[in-house]
């Protein structure tokens, strides 16, 4: 199964996604995860990526695509993924589609968690009280929650277009959210 999760920052993307790598044992491709080990890395594209993820801001598409091109060509992901933080803009989606198109493994769900603004921030608030991520401090997470509205918002219609949405309530607890994600992309399993 090919499987996009789209969402907000602090949405629970990345946290849904690593559950279902768990139920649907296929790799979990996060590009926000994949951008820190760069940075934590060192390279190259991270040195150039760390101060654009700081300041909340989308690194460039060029290297996000070159990224995912690298990140799909492995042969884990030959029973599918499941794709966290791409596409995040207009140009990314096409790119997507193109990739995947390419390489014979169109998607098949989009997932959009859907939760309240408020929400968000009080989430993003607790990881960085716990987690002390460097975007997340107030100021980045403002721009953030701007770069989502402006550019990533625009991509749950693509997908709308092509009649693979699918919106998920993200509010409740971790189960009951998981729960949901499975019943709307297997609506015939006894999960929940
Ligand atoms: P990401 O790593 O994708 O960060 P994110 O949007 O904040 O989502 P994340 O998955 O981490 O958080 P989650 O909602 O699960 O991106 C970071 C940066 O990388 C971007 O700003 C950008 O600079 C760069 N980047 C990444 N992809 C890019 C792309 N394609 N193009 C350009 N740039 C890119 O969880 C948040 C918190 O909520 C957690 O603490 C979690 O515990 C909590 N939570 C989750 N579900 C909950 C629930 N049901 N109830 C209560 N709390 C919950």
């Amino acid at each position: 199964m090919r499987l996009v999760l789209l969402g907000a920052p602090g949405s629970g993307k990345g946290t849904q996604a690593a559950r279902l790598k768990e139920y649907l044992q296929i790799p979990h491709i996060s590009t926000g995860d994949l951008l820190r080990g760069e940075v934590a890395a060192g390279t190259k594209l991270g040195l150039e990526a760390k101060e654009v993820m700081a300041r909340g801001e989308l690194v460039s598409d060029d290297i996000l695509l070159g990224m995912l091109e690298d990140r799909l060509s492995r042969e884990d992901v030959a029973n599918g993924f499941i794709l966290d933080g791409y596409p995040r803009n207009l140009v990314q989606a096409a790119a997507l589609d193109q990739l995947l198109t390419r390489i014979g493994q169109p998607m098949d769900y989009a997932v959009q968690l859907e939760v309240p603004f408020d929400l968000l921030v009080e989430r993003i608030a607790g990881r960085a009280a716990a987690e002390g991520r460097s975007d997340d401090n107030p100021e980045s997470v403002r721009k953030r929650l701007d770069v989502y509205s402006n550019q990533t918002a625009p991509v749950i219609d693509f997908y709308r277009q092509q009649a693979q949405l699918n919106v998920v309530d993200g509010v409740g607890e971790l189960d009951e959210v998981f729960d949901r994600i499975i019943a709307a992309i297997k609506p015939d399993s006894d999960v929940g």
